[in-house]
């Protein structure tokens, strides 16, 4: 009775049924065998989708956000931003050199690492440069390729601090230089903030290695800050007094602001969200009940509210939050949604523990100017048609 009840609320009686009559005609033959290593069905498609360049080795795949579930990203969907390309790293064979201002330098194994007391937790990852077109106005039609610069994975590895402590930072070091053994040897420098207290030597992704795309056997992850910081195949920590000004945070990464100075080391990304479902490139076959959802972050902690707008902005209501909901992690936000067949305007918004509110993209232009390609964290604006097209808000 209350079934019934339930279904009618929803009006799904229909679909059931036809649900059902199609199950009968399943084969009943045996299915495949065991396989050593899984794969996805057939059926399933979402692939990264890749930014084609000259040199496809310095280039970028982008996350299908919108085909991904709750708040893990597969491995196999995770964004790549590459420099030089995939180094193929023989763990064995791979060092970490920790020296500089250090009283004791070190050079670890890869076992050696493994054997220390390590951690596993859930952390975004988000590339500097994610949503960027956003600044212009210049979107992209659907949300893999204007935000899928960001994915979400459980990361197990070895917390910087232990090792730093371990080689004894000296007395005035105030950077890390961590550099990369792909062919670029990338290099960022890291500053010795309070929020490095999060920071692994990561290794292990969702369960498994790394994949070779996000640094395999040994990456660099600072929780929360830009991803270009979060050196893949990591090889050397150099501690030093002062930041090398390195190709990746001058003329990239950086933000140039109106009066002709650039911000740099602006590495905390700040509260962001989007709409994955409705969002651009979809259609909404027909008015009726659906639910919206997507994804929210924060550099700075823990996500605390999520507001949808259905009317441009003009008004908020709050999204439920999917729990446990964990700090610098993405949050799955939800909320169902009967659409009447009328155009709607709809949005996110996310705030932060620190009262940090996701701000419009015009309060981002009016504070930053427009000669940015990094760093945006705007609201997203999608459009939903009365054919039930879902596109961007040009501008907006
Ligand atoms: N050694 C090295 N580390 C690197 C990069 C690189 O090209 N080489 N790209 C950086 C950039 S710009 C980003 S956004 C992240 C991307 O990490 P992912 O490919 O695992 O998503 O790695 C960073 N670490
Ligand atoms: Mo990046």
């Amino acid at each position: 009775m209350k079934r019934t009840n339930r279904r009618d609320a929803l009006r799904l009686g229909a679909v059931l049924g036809s649900g059902l009559a199609a199950r009968g005609e399943e084969p009943r033959s045996l299915g495949t065998p065991l396989s050593a290593y899984g794969e996805r069905s057939p059926f399933v498609k979402p692939v990264r989708t890749m930014r084609q360049t000259k040199t496809p080795e310095a280039g970028s795949s982008a996350t299908p956000l919108a085909d991904t579930y709750g708040i893990i990203t597969p491995s196999s969907l995770h964004y790549e931003r590459h420099h030089a390309g995939v180094p193929n790293i023989d763990p064995a064979r791979h060092r970490l050199v920790i020296h500089g201002m250090v009283e004791r330098p070190l050079i670890l194994t890869m076992d050696d690492i493994r054997r220390l007391p390590s951690v596993s937790r859930i952390h975004f990852l988000e590339c500097g440069g994610n949503s960027g077109g956003e600044w212009q106005a210049k979107n992209q039609p659907d949300v893999q390729r204007s935000y899928g610069l960001a994915s979400c994975s459980e990361w197990t590895g070895v917390p910087l601090r232990l090792l730093l402590e371990e080689a004894g930072v000296k007395a005035g070091a105030k950077w890390l230089i961590a550099e990369g053994a792909d062919a670029c040897k990338m290099q960022r420098s890291v500053p010795l903030a309070p929020e490095l207290d999060y920071a692994l030597l990561a290794y292990g992704q969702n369960g498994e290695p790394l994949r070779p795309s996000q640094g395999f056997p040994l990456r660099l992850l600072t929780p929360g800050w830009e991803g270009n910081v979060q050196v893949k195949w990591l090889q050397r920590l150099l501690v030093t007094d002062q930041p090398h000004m390195t190709r990746d945070e001058t003329s990239k990464y950086s933000d140039l602001m109106p009066d002709g100075k650039a911000r740099i080391f602006s590495l905390p990304l700040e509260a962001k969200s989007v709409v994955t479902f409705p969002s651009g490139g979809q259609t909404l076959p027909g008015p009726g009940l659906y639910e919206v959802t997507g994804l929210a972050w924060t550099g700075k902690g823990l996500v605390t509210r999520v507001e949808l707008t259905f009317d441009g902005g003009a008004s908020w209501v709050e999204a439920r939050m999917d729990e446990p909901r964990f700090p610098r992690a993405f949050v799955r936000f939800r909320m169902p949604w009967r659409w009447d067949g009328k155009p709607v305007v709809m949005a996110s918004r996310a705030t932060d523990e620190t009262g940090y509110v996701q701000p419009t993209r015009e309060q981002l232009v009016a504070a930053r100017g427009m000669n940015s390609g990094y760093h945006f964290n705007g609201i997203k604006l999608w459009r939903v048609g009365a054919d039930g097209v879902v596109t961007n808000v040009e501008g907006a």
